[in-house]
């Protein structure tokens, strides 16, 4: 299976297991892709892994041979599913975690940016090369790398279509964490320091965040108050609240 999602402790992982083609993205393991993070959705998992299978690459992009033999109409209508299928990631009602364990370019990376976290090895290498092909990102990242870097950084990765190492990946916040070591087992660290904590007010503050980017301030501030008010009215803010009050620590249950 081009797309595999299995079960680890508390979290999904889907891993992208094409390795002839360095895990490449072909019109249809995006659509694999989509269907497993549908069902990774409908399990008790309290957040989805996305990695690549094997030790040389998270994924090398869309599949450019499959890309040279379509025609306009056929572009259009994938690069929608494609970025509808990476949208996905937004909506998840659990974080997602991409671990870039080797090379991220093109579609990879925006596969990657479409998860709310990302960690890599140190041997991984990012970048949207599209440009070299003639193309420019379509699976989302001239939307998503700026909101991450900034547009100055965003414009000169994108423009240049260069290579970024994993150091620099780190130091310009493209990817939180280097990971030395086991790649699974450190993003599966990563991800308990946060899904320690109540799902749902994790999803408000995800929401709200992600809410600052597309709005002014105002719309922005009314969102953070409606989305607050909604932490407030879980058990979970009570608990959180309780067990400060009584020092110890707090017993979240996810409602
Ligand atoms: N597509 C298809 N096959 C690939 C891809 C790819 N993106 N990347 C690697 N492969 C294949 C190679 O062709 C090769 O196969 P074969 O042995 O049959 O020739 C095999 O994987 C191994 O690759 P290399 O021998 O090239 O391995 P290296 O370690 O020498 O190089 C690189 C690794 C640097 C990653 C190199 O393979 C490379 O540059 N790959 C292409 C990276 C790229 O340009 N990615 C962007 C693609 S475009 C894109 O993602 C657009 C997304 C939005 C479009 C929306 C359209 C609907």
């Amino acid at each position: 299976m081009p797309v595999e999602l299995t079960r680890n402790g508390d979290a999904a992982v889907i891993t992208l297991n094409r390795q002839e083609a360095l895990n490449a993205l072909s019109f249809e393991i995006v659509g694999e892709i989509g269907a497993a993070i549908d069902e990774a959705a409908a399990t008790d998992a309290r957040v989805l892994i996305v990695t690549g299978a094997g030790e040389k690459a998270f994924c090398a992009g869309a599949d450019i041979k499959e890309l040279r033999e379509q025609d306009t109409n056929t572009m259009r209508a994938a690069m929608k599913r494609g970025q509808e299928t990476f949208a996905k990631l937004d909506t998840l009602p659990i974080p997602s975690v991409a671990l870039i364990n080797g090379y991220a370019f093109g579609g990879g990376l925006e596969l990657a940016l479409a998860c709310t976290f990302r960690v890599a090895t140190p041997n991984a290498k990012v970048g949207l090369p599209e440009i070299k092909l003639g193309i420019v990102p379509g699976y989302g990242g001239t939307q998503r790398l700026p909101r991450l870097i900034g547009e100055g950084r965003a414009l000169e990765i994108i423009m240049s279509g260069r290579t970024v190492e994993a150091d620099e990946a780190e130091r310009i916040g493209l990817v939180h964490k280097i990971i030395d070591g086991d790649g699974m087992a450190g993003a599966m660290e990563f991800a308990a320091a946060i899904t320690c904590f109540s799902l749902p007010v994790l999803d408000y503050a995800r929401e709200a965040v992600m809410r600052a980017l597309d709005n002014p301030i105002s719309t922005g501030l009314r969102v953070e108050r409606d989305l607050n008010l909604l932490a407030f009215t879980t058990d979970d803010c009570r608990e959180g609240m309780a067990a400060f009050e009584g020092k110890r620590k707090a017993v979240f249950k996810d409602g």
